[in-house]
């Protein structure tokens, strides 16, 4: 009988060998194969159940047999684990392929900014007053009444500051309508006994102008100032000249009218003409053939007094200029309101790059 036991399991091995061995072949992927092993060696697996059979062999087959199932088993696992090996490098070799990247194919684009082409232009300017010793000097957009008029001959009530529309916050507070109270604090601030006061002061400015083709109720200004002994209006002329030189090249025309603003005196106001109509007028310059860029004067000695400044000493000029009425000229931008709209197919027109 128990020979009938030992023969029946010897058998009974051989013959889950043979089909364990069959169902390795035949696997075709790693989770195929790892079925096939719990189903062969887990604790429920066919081996298991055999090897629990040997209970009922006598002491001496015991050893043998189990030395046999043993010597099945690891045939087993040595043929799963090469099987499993095989497909996993299978597997690699497929994802691999499907990977693959091809480094000759051009990269795609990459979408770079560019600076606006206001700030460009600003920089531009603030480039050539660098060159020639300016400080650049930041000031606040919501300023007070004090510096935006007081400090610039306009007290309260003075018709002239009806010149431009103001944003109030409260009484004394307000949307700064032009860069010239950077000058006052300057000026108020700066050590004449150290040498001569140069200083640019580039930045956003409001007003409540009605927007049409050539005003914004928020556009940019760039101050310029120059206090020292013995500066001429010559002096005012000249730099003047250059700034128009420098960005809109040399065959530009320019003109300098008599102006009047009540932090200069004398003041004037200068003109590029236009680039549309090329100075015989159209809906840009409003039939006048210029379009103006930029107030002027010699600083008014009410003005360098306020300051802290000795008209008797001191004495110097001012400027504002428009960078977005010099864009438009420069580039021939018929709208000022397309520098606000943020259209990046105008935008990209003004690219840097190359
Ligand atoms: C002033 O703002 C004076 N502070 C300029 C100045 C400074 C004069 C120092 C004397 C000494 P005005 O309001 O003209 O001036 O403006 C100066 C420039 O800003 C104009 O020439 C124009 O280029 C630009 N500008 C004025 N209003 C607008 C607007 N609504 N939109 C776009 N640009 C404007």
């Amino acid at each position: 009988m128990k020979g009938k036991i030992k023969m029946n399991l010897k058998e009974r091995l051989e013959e889950i060998k043979q089909k364990g061995l069959e169902e390795i072949r035949h696997a075709q992927d790693v989770k195929t194969i790892n079925d096939v092993r719990v189903n062969l060696l887990g604790k429920k697996g066919s081996i298991t159940e055999v090897l629990r059979g040997m209970r009922d062999l006598s002491a001496e087959e015991r050893p043998k047999v189990g030395s046999f199932a043993n010597t099945i088993r690891d045939e087993l696992t040595q043929a799963i684990a090469q099987k499993n090996e095989e497909l996993e490098a299978l597997k690699l070799a497929k994802r691999l392929e499907s990977e693959t990247l091809d480094v000759t194919l051009p990269a795609s684009p990459v979408a770079t900014g560019t600076p606006h082409v206001l700030v460009q232009v600003i920089d531009e300017i603030e480039k050539l007053f660098l060159g020639m010793g300016f400080q650049v000097v930041d000031g606040p957009e919501i300023e007070e009444d004090h510096y935006n008029f007081e400090m610039l001959n306009l007290p309260p009530d003075h018709p002239a500051r009806d010149m431009q529309d103001t944003f109030y916050i409260t009484n004394q507070l307000l949307m700064r309508t032009q860069t010239s109270p950077v000058q006052a604090r300057t000026m108020e601030v700066h050590d004449f006994s150290k040498g001569p006061l140069k200083m640019i002061s580039p930045g956003k400015v409001y007003r409540r102008d009605t927007d049409d083709a050539t005003h914004s109720h928020q556009f940019h200004q760039v101050e310029g100032l120059v206090i020292d002994k013995n500066i001429t209006m010559g002096d005012l002329k000249g730099t003047l000249e250059l700034i128009a030189k420098t960005v809109f090249g040399q065959n530009r025309e320019i003109r300098l009218r008599p102006s009047y603003f009540p932090f200069t005196e004398p003041s004037v106001e200068v003109d590029v003409s236009c680039f549309k109509c090329g100075g015989t007028g159209c809906s840009v310059c409003k039939g006048t053939g210029w379009i103006e860029v930029l107030g002027a004067g010699m600083v008014h000695p009410n003005v360098l007094k306020m300051a802290g400044v000795d008209p008797e000493i001191y004495g110097g000029f001012a400027f504002g200029l428009g960078p977005d009425r010099f864009a438009m000229l420069k580039y021939g931008v018929d709208d000022i309101r397309e520098f606000y709209l943020n259209d990046v197919r105008f935008l990209q027109q003004f690219s840097q790059k190359g």
